[in-house]
């Protein structure tokens, strides 16, 4: 399919998906959100995608939120439906089969944290910019930002973000656990290529699995959590790539995984 908001590459088994509006700071309109809601339907598909690098054109942001030139003239009812819609772009990301890394290059407030937040790894670079600005516009959070946020860097600290707006630093993303790590801009792409190469290595099935369970489990209690953990662990020995990963092991050998 082809995208006039966005950009997809998939080499080396790593699908790059670059958010272009430029002008806009990569602000998400509705015509970006459908097309990412497609790109990632393509991607889930594609058998020559092990892992996804989700970015945005530039070295100035990733994505500096929705488009609030589009936003503005929305009814409450459209804002609903385009609020519902963006649970579901970034819910896709969560359930993807793929692991995907958020490569985050710039901005990223508002919209385009939440976006980053549904992300299972995140790599910054050191300009970027991390905020839930929402309220200096008179809105709030409505990509899921008031219930990420708190799930990844604890009630308060997500609170003073989302209550004062205010801006923070890579370096202050990285120290509350809202990024995994932060490097030079120069580097940032092979960082995340980097990683994406090393997680390539490993059995198909088994990380499309221990995704799954984390994203599921997070929001159960322990008990319950850990009885889906048991369930999926009991599956993963019916599969070629077990029987493969701990045969390698024990000849030792390095593991030929076929994902199955
Ligand atoms: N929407 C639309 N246009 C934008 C956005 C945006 N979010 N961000 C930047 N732009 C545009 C600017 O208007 C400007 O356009 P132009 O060149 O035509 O004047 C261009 O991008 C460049 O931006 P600036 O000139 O402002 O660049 P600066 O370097 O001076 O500032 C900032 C950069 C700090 C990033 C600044 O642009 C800014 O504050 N942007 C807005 C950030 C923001 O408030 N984001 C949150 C939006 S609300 C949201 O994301 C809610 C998500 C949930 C939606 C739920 C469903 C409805």
């Amino acid at each position: 399919m082809q995208y006039e908001n966005l950009i997809l590459d998939v080499s080396e088994r790593i699908a790059t998906v670059t958010i272009n509006r430029p002008k806009m700071l990569n602000a998400l309109n509705s015509a970006t959100m459908r097309e990412l809601d497609a790109v990632l339907s393509e991607i889930a598909g594609r058998q020559d995608a092990g892992v996804v690098l989700l970015t945005g054109t530039g070295e100035k942001a990733f994505v500096a939120g929705a488009d609030i030139s589009e936003m503005r003239g929305f009814t409450p009812l459209q804002v609903l439906e385009f609020s519902r819609f963006g649970h579901g772009v970034l819910e896709k990301i969560e359930r993807l089969p793929q692991p995907v890394i958020g490569v985050i290059n710039g901005f990223a407030l508002g919209g385009g944290c939440e976006l980053a937040m549904a992300c299972d790894i995140l790599v910054a670079s050191d300009n970027a910019k991390f905020a839930q600005p929402e309220v200096n516009l008179g809105i709030i959070p409505g990509w899921g930002g008031t219930q990420r946020l708190p799930r990844l860097v604890g009630r308060n600290i997500a609170k003073e973000l989302v209550l004062t707006g205010e801006m923070i630093s890579a370096q202050r993303a990285f120290e509350i656990g809202l990024v995994n790590r932060v490097v030079p801009q120069a580097g940032l792409t092979d960082a995340a290529r980097e990683i994406a190469r090393k997680i390539l290595e490993k059995g198909p099935v088994a990380l499309r699995i221990a995704k799954s369970v984390m994203n599921r489990g997070i929001d159960l209690d322990l008990d319950a959590a850990c009885a889906l953990e048991a369930k999926a662990f009991a599956v993963m020995f019916a599969t070629e790539d077990a029987a493969e990963g701990m045969t390698a092991f024990l000849e030792k050998r390095k593991a030929a995984f076929q994902g199955r």
